[in-house]
């Protein structure tokens, strides 16, 4: 059997959605986590964060959580995407405001689809980020060690998770982002 692997995944919301306010959209999806079978071990404190390209949207609520289960990545991304479909997520443009975003930020020390390519995708200049989405899962998420909106909850709850690749863990990476990034987030 395989071991499994701890998973760190992002929620964030920017709209309201059916079941309410994004805090309320982010408990439900969570619970609907839990209710697919997943084993939600620990969820960070919610937290307020400016948008991001800054001006594009409402301030965000952002929070992640740790969990294990049976799932493959790509099973698990497939769950995420249910989950926010569930929710009202309409899939739009890049970055765009959002009623519920899940992101599979790692899992475990799985690097997918290969280092070389993970590489790729965190090195392409920002440019290109806004127009160009990766087809496949990418794991380590490519972004999420530039991004304070991920880093600041990921510390509540996966310190000493290590970065297969940066050899760092989300600690020193989040140490590493500018104070004024880690000072806009802001728990609820
Ligand atoms: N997600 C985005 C785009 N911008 N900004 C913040 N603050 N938080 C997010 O989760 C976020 C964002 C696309 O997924
Ligand atoms: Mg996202
Ligand atoms: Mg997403």
């Amino acid at each position: 059997m395989a071991v499994e692997q701890e998973k760190l995944i992002a929620l964030g919301a920017n709209l309201s959605s059916a079941i309410g306010s994004p805090a309320e959209t982010l408990h439900a999806a969570i619970k609907e986590l839990s209710a697919a079978g997943e084993v939600v071990a620990q969820v960070s404190r919610f937290y307020a964060t400016p948008c991001f390209p800054a001006g594009a949207g409402p301030d965000y609520v952002n929070a992640c959580l740790v969990s294990s289960g049976e799932f493959s990545a790509a099973d698990t991304l497939a769950l995420l995407h249910r989950i926010e479909r569930k929710f009202g997520r309409e899939r739009q443009q890049r970055w765009g405001s959002r009623s519920l975003d899940l992101d599979l930020i790692a899992h475990g020390q799985v690097v997918l689809p290969d280092a070389a390519s993970q590489k790729t995708w965190r090195m392409l200049p920002l440019e290109e980020q806004k127009t160009r989405a990766p087809e496949q899962l990418i794991l380590p998420h490519p972004r999420m060690h530039e991004r304070a909106f991920v880093l600041v909850p990921l510390c509540d709850v996966a310190p000493d998770w290590r970065h297969p690749l940066l050899g760092k863990t989300v600690r020193e990476l989040c140490a590493a982002l500018p104070q004024a990034d880690r000072d806009e987030v802001r728990p609820l």
